[in-house]
């Protein structure tokens, strides 16, 4: 009759060996750019209460960026990881649906080609937060 004989000895004799292996993170995380767009209807100053509220903006940081939403159409308000981006455009929407009023958020994903991490893709072009605060 066959018969299978463990013929190690010590630590090796029937134990399952784990090993864990650790490995440096190389890559940031994905982030997200949250964008709010204009509209014809939503008022001026509730833009600037929510993006006070919603961004941690000061009165002067939302209504610059209030302004430059309204004259271009869209403008990048922040830049998070995916869950905090999510939570911000939801804040908006509902902030938005209470008043009764059309504001809107999205998210976006960054682009890749952010090589140098202050969230402009590298060619100068005039986003508002070239010369703001950093991101
Ligand atoms: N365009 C709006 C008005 O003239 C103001 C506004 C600004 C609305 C920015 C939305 O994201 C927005 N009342």
């Amino acid at each position: 009759m066959a018969r299978f004989e463990d013929d190690r000895h010590g630590d090796a004799a029937g134990k399952v060996i784990t090993r864990t292996e650790t490995r440096t993170r190389l890559k940031r995380p994905r982030m997200y750019k949250v964008l709010l767009h204009n509209d014809d209807f939503t008022p001026r100053e509730f833009v600037v209460l929510v993006l006070q509220h919603v961004f941690h903006m000061s009165e002067a940081e939302a209504s610059r960026l209030m302004l430059y939403v309204h004259n271009h159409g869209v403008g990048v308000v922040g830049i998070y990881p995916f869950a905090v981006a999510e939570t911000k455009v939801a804040e908006v929407g509902a902030a938005a649906e209470k008043a009764r009023f059309p504001l809107m958020a999205t998210l976006e994903p960054e682009s890749d080609g952010d090589s140098d991490g202050d969230g402009e893709e590298g060619d100068g072009g005039g986003g508002w937060q070239q010369g703001g605060p950093p991101s």
